[in-house]
Formats: structure tokens, sequence, C-alpha cells
């Protein structure tokens, strides 16, 4: 078999060292995770998780932890006291990353997670580069680069369509259609080949149409794996969707109103609004910028609905999980009732005081204050939103950049197969028809990352967040 079609040699990039980062979202969460990976991790656990107190069984040696794949309750000493926590213990090569891997699991507190992560980064571990531990799942053969990407997006994914697109490929969706297309090409070069071996003489010219079967299955393949690629959603109509959320009386149908020009209730009442609806955000005309929908619904928090409104508010919920930004009003006179409303998680969000004329707003990390009567603060809202979707643009250019290198691999690998078929069915030269085959190899290699430009892994790998 020619070395084109084989495994890649290693990959020379160096995996060696123990790095460890924070595998939770920052904020406050009931619990945390931080994660470490490296070869020979387990024979110095304690070395780099000192604070940890081990039940029986679990030590091995003076600084080590057992090799066996399980979870253990563990304490940790921390301010003078033992605090509850799990170590779940993955020992390589047959973990995430290929390497031994440790996860503690800890109780939710940043001064806790800030002292567990120095612990570890005295003890020489490196804090993980975004997308570290994914990539060294690729480089031990644990993913191909497909899923790598999908675990990527299924990171970033905040609609649930999303999330389940990105889900399929990161479970290995992608590999029947791969192995299929693969095996035909395979098996249809091996005949080519042992044609070509018989040169003089008695050369076994193939018949016209002989690899036809092969050929027709690997096309097929090709086309599914295409289709695969288009049915992964990206955002819809074009449009960015901005949600209002916040506590009942916050002033969300007032500004609701303001800026899109459509009716909506407004009432001292708190709760006034039951349903939701949407309306295009009027700003200054951005020529070919994506149009703003804006989303007002029921405030939340406690006691914001009764029971009735159980499916007004189910609703709601799934149309603020799948829209790109959360404006999250807090009305400065009752600033208590805006701490209570937590966005749907892995929303993104801007926070403003709203009622800013009946109380100062407070002090705090709210970048714009708003009187929606008198018209104060509208601007800079604006600016704000703009400013946040225009990162979120540019994120997904780069999964719109991944989509695009998947299509264009498989775009090559297909149009050599039809030129192999053209020529098989002409009875043309052997030779040909082999270095057609090998090209749609070379192209499918490509897609997995089994053959890979220099620059690619770290443009897959660097969109990644830290801990992932
Ligand atoms: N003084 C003042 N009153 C405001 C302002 N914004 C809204 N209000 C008043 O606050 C009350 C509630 O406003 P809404 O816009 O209905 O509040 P909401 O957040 O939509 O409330 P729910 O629909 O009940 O969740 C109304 O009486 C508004 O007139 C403001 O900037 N200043
Ligand atoms: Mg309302």
């Amino acid at each position: 078999m020619p070395s084109a079609v084989g495994r890649p040699v290693a990959d020379p990039e160096p995996v060696g060292d123990v790095v460890v980062a924070p595998a939770s979202a920052v904020g406050a969460a009931e619990r945390a995770i931080l994660r470490s990976t490296g070869p020979g991790l387990l024979a110095e656990a304690l070395r780099y998780l000192p604070r940890l107190v081990l039940p029986d069984g679990l030590r091995a040696g003076a600084t080590g932890v057992t090799a066996e794949r399980r979870v253990h309750p563990v304490q940790i000493r921390w301010g003078g006291h033992r605090l509850p926590a799990l170590l779940a213990v993955f020992p390589g090569p047959r973990s995430a990353t290929g390497e031994d891997v440790l996860e503690l699991h800890h109780p939710g507190s940043r001064p806790l997670g800030r002292d567990l992560l120095a612990d570890a980064l005295a003890a020489g571990a490196r804090l993980a580069e975004p997308g570290e531990f994914t990539r060294r799942a690729f480089l031990h053969g644990r993913l191909d680069l497909l899923a790598a990407e999908a675990v990527g997006d299924l990171v970033a994914a905040r609609s649930a369509a999303a999330a389940r697109a990105a889900a399929r490929l990161v479970a290995g969706g992608a590999a029947g259609a791969l192995g299929r297309a693969r095996e035909a090409l395979l098996e249809a070069l091996a005949t080519a080949e042992a044609g070509l071996d018989f040169e003089e003489g008695d050369s076994q010219d193939l018949e016209p149409g002989e690899l036809a079967g092969f050929l027709a299955a690997a096309g097929e393949a090709l086309e599914e794996l295409r289709r695969g690629e288009e049915v992964r959603p990206g955002r819809g109509d074009g449009a960015f969707r901005i949600v209002l959320l916040g506590p009942p009386n916050a002033g969300k149908s007032t500004l609701f109103r303001r800026l899109t020009g459509a009716s909506a209730l407004v009432h001292e009442a708190p709760g006034t609004t039951r349903d939701h609806r949407e309306a295009p955000w009027r700003r200054e005309a951005a020529p070919g910028a994506a149009p703003w929908v804006l989303i007002d619904g029921p405030g939340l928090g406690p006691g914001a609905v009764d029971a009735r409104d159980a499916a007004a508010r189910a609703l709601f919920a799934e149309a603020a999980a799948a829209a790109d930004l959360g404006i999250l009003c807090a009305p400065a006179d009752s600033p208590a009732a805006a701490a209570a409303v937590v966005p749907p998680p892995g929303l993104p969000w801007v926070r403003v005081w709203t009622r800013t004329d009946l109380a100062p707003s407070p002090a705090g990390d709210a970048e714009v204050a708003l009187d929606v009567p008198r018209g104060v603060g509208l601007r800079e809202l604006e600016r704000a939103v703009a400013a946040r979707l225009a990162v979120l643009a540019e994120d997904e250019a780069e999964r719109g950049a991944a989509r695009a290198r998947h299509l264009a691999a498989l775009q090559e690998a297909a149009a050599a197969v039809a030129r192999a078929r053209s020529l098989d069915a002409a009875g043309g030269p052997l030779d040909l028809l082999a270095e057609e085959l090998r090209a749609a190899l070379r192209a499918l290699q490509e897609l997995t990352g089994e053959v890979h430009p220099e620059d690619l892994l770290d443009r897959v790998f660097a969109r990644f967040c830290i801990g992932k």
C-alpha cells in the first residue's frame, strides 16, 4: 500500500508536560472542576494537588493515586477545614486525552479554585492553552479533527439545535460515512494496483466498469458527508435575536416600545407582560448589517408569574435560550430584585440599569444607565449591544470557516472520484485511475486531520475556551 494512504507519521509536537485548567465556567456555582492531564500524572497526583486527603486504598506510593478508572470521595484541606470533594481518576491511554487525567470536583468557591490552581502551577504544571485538552485527544488519536472541532461547537452552541448537531459529530456521527468512503476507495485502489503490478506481458487490464461498484459506494458516502455539513444550523435568517430579561416592573416593555416602536402593555403593576413578543429594533441604518430582533417577555425571578403562566414562561425560556444576546434590565430603584434574575446558561448578556430617574444607578458593573422616558442612555445601549454582537459574529465566522474547510475537502474527494469513474467506465489507464483514488483518499485525510497543514491545528483549537 503506498504511504500516501497509510496513517500519518506521529505528530512532531511535544505533548509531554502536565497541564491544568479550571474546566467549569467562571462565576458562582455550587461545584467547580479542576482538570489536569499529562503522562505519568497519576504517580505525581499529590504533588500537583497537595491539599488532598485521600481515603484508604486510593494512595499509591509517596505521591501517587491508584491507576483505576473511578471516582473517589476525597477531602480538601483549606482554611483550617476539610471540604468534601470528588476525585475522578482516568488512567491513560483510555482517557479523554489519551494521557492520565484527573478531575477534582470541588465546592464552587473562587478563592478555593484559585488556591488549587496555584498549588498545581507551583508544582510545575502549566496552565492549559485554550483547546489543549481536546488537542491532546486529537494528537493521541482519541478524536478525529471533525469530532474535535465539534467539541468547540458544542461548548459554544446556545441553541438546542446547534448543540444537537455538534453532539452528533462529537459522538463520531460522521465516522460511519467516512469509514465507508475510505473503505470503498481502498478496495478500488487495491484492485487497481494489483493490475499495475503485472507491468509486462501478462498485465491484467481491468474490464471497463470493474471498479464501478466501489466508486459508486464512495460517491454515495461522500454525498452523505456533504449533506451532513449542510444541515449543521447557523443563524437562520441572519438576524441577531436579543432578549430583554429582568424582574417584573423593571421597565422591559417600556424599553421594548421605545426601541421597536411596536406596542406592548406597560403598567405599574408587576407581572404585566405574560406572553412574549418580538419586533425589529429600529436603529440608525447600518448598511449591510444584520437586522436585530428584540424580544420582550414576562419578568423573571422569584414570584414573577403565577402558576397559570407557567406555559407562557416556558415558551419564553425557549425563545430566550435561542437568542444571541440578553439585555438584563436591573431597576436602579430595586437592585435586589435584579440580583435574583439568572440569565439562561450560556447566553451572553449586557446589564443595564433602568429607571435611573427614580434612584441613582448603584455602583456596579452595569454598562449603561437608562432613563427611557427621557431618552437617556439609548445610544450607549445600542453601542454596547453592537460591540457584543461583533464578537459573536466573529465567532460565527470562524465556525463558517471550519465548514468551508470540510466542504472544500469533500468536494476535492468527490471530484477525484468522478474522474476515476469516467476513467473506469472507459477502461482508461490504470495508473491514472490509481492516482485519482489516492487524491480522493488524501482529501479525506485532510478532512479528519490525519494530514494537516501546520497552522490548521492552531486555528482549530485557538477558538476553544481554556479547560476544554
Ligand atoms: N420613572 C420611570 N418609570 C419607568 C421607567 N421605565 C418604566 N417605568 C415604569 O415602570 C412600570 C413598569 O414598566 P414596564 O415596562 O411595564 O415593566 P416590565 O419590566 O415590562 O414589567 P413586567 O411586564 O411586569 O415584567 C411602568 O409604570 C412604567 O411606566 C423609567 O425609566 N422611569
Ligand atoms: Mg412587560
